[in-house]
């Protein structure tokens, strides 16, 4: 019963697709970026144009993660974008013709994260001139160590990011006709989600229980989120790859639409070894090209897959009850793998809360994940009230599943 339910508790969650961000209605705060085209004369190598741009042929920039794809306008030299607060957020700047010219390089690091920032979220990022050298487009002001506040050790931490964001970089044309796929809704998102086993959960007064941490179970899952041009007419969604060594052990275990897209899930099924809580381990997928195949045509995804490690903190749940012995609440608690208490804020950007019972079958859900009309509301991390008590001895499980600001999720389950 134990496996049978974990199963079902891990294909249930996170179906929700992310907005289109064109039309941004969000609970979340906006970050002001801005910047200026100087007229460098660096021409820049980049491989996705067969001549060389500068940076002065620049007239979009797309601010990006692995939840989505933004594009601005540039005007007489100069931008004003946004993205969102919490978020880590990278910028590539195109031609008139959507041609790939190179990508935000602050301080060492192809990524802004949007945490420790100045003035909050009134903080405006002023990235000042901008100039070009090879595809790395380095602003006058950097705002690492400045409006965005982040030590020696952070920063070295984000740079181990960067072959992450370059690989994000990629995918804004998957399809390779030129054209940046947001453009016409055929966007991909490619993200991870890690299944984590982690002990009991909390009751009262009643601490949760951890695991001994270096023996954590890992499931991996390879999310792909596609625009409502790439809605398929079927479910059947092929992935195949890595590119020079692909997997023949990939399943799609979950598919789900949205208005305006689709999420598939990928595992790769394998079976459990001893000691396992699972009745399947599923296995990681490795850093590469990805080919996926809807209604007979194929698009080139670039995958790096992230260690569990950066972005892996014990989200630890403690359920409270009334005096008739139902839950009304669960609070959690964001502790690192030492039991130190940590800032969620600099880790996630939001949290769900599940509560299900002995057959597997889903109780309540507390808060929503990504952006959705539903998300919209969810900026809570800390506590979660049930809209209704529900008895406790109805509950088997609590999962708490949060989305980091990369964009990837963690799914961590308590048993009592
Ligand atoms: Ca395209």
């Amino acid at each position: 019963m134990r496996n049978l339910f974990l199963l079902i508790a891990i294909s249930m969650i996170i179906v929700s697709c992310n907005k289109d961000n064109n039309n941004a209605e969000s609970n979340y705060a906006r970050i002001v970026i801005k910047g200026s085209i100087s007229g460098s004369n660096l021409k820049s190598t980049g491989t996705k144009s067969e001549s060389l741009l500068s940076l002065s042929d620049a007239k979009k920039v797309l601010v990006f993660n692995s939840t989505g794809y933004q594009l601005f306008n540039i005007e007489d030299n100069a931008f004003t974008a946004s993205a969102t607060s919490g978020t880590a957020t990278a910028l590539a700047f195109l031609d008139a013709n959507n041609q790939y010219i190179g990508a935000l390089c602050a301080g060492g690091l192809n990524v802004l994260p949007l945490v420790s920032l100045k003035d909050g979220d009134n903080t405006v990022i002023d990235l000042s001139s901008l100039t070009l050298e090879g595809t790395r487009v380095i602003p006058t002001n950097n705002p690492i160590g400045n409006e965005i506040n982040l030590n020696e050790d952070e920063i070295a931490w984000y740079k181990e990011l960067g072959a992450y964001y370059e690989s994000l970089s990629k995918n804004i044309d998957a399809d390779n006709d030129g054209v940046p796929d947001i453009l016409v809704k055929k966007e991909f998102n490619i993200s991870t989600l890690f299944d984590i086993y982690c002990g009991s959960w909390g009751l009262n007064d009643t601490p949760p229980q951890i695991n001994d941490t270096a023996h954590f179970f890992i499931n991996y899952a390879m999310r792909i989120a596609g625009g409502k041009a790439l809605i398929p007419e079927n479910e059947n969604i092929v992935l195949s790859g890595p590119e020079g060594s692909p997997y023949t052990d990939i399943i799609q275990p979950h598919y789900a639409t949205g208005p305006d897209c689709f999420i598939a899930f990928f595992k790769r099924e394998a079976p459990a070894p001893q000691g396992y809580p699972f009745g399947s381990a599923f296995l990681p997928f490795a850093q590469g090209i990805y080919t996926v195949t809807i209604d007979n045509k194929s698009y080139t995804l670039n995958y790096s897959n992230i260690n569990a490690k950066y972005f892996f903190i014990l989200a630890e749940p403690t359920v409270h009850t009334n005096e008739a012995n139902e839950v009304v609440s669960v609070s959690i608690e964001y502790r690192d793998m030492n039991q130190a208490l940590v800032t969620a804020e600099n880790y996630v950007f939001q949290t769900q809360v599940t509560l299900d019972g002995f057959q597997g079958n889903r109780i309540c859900q507390v808060g929503t994940l990504w952006e959705n009309p539903e998300a919209k509301t969810n900026t809570e991390l800390y506590t979660f009230i049930l809209p209704e008590p529900v008895p406790l001895a109805n509950i088997r499980s609590v999962g708490v599943c949060y989305v980091d600001m990369i964009g990837n999720a963690y799914n961590i389950g308590f048993i009592q």
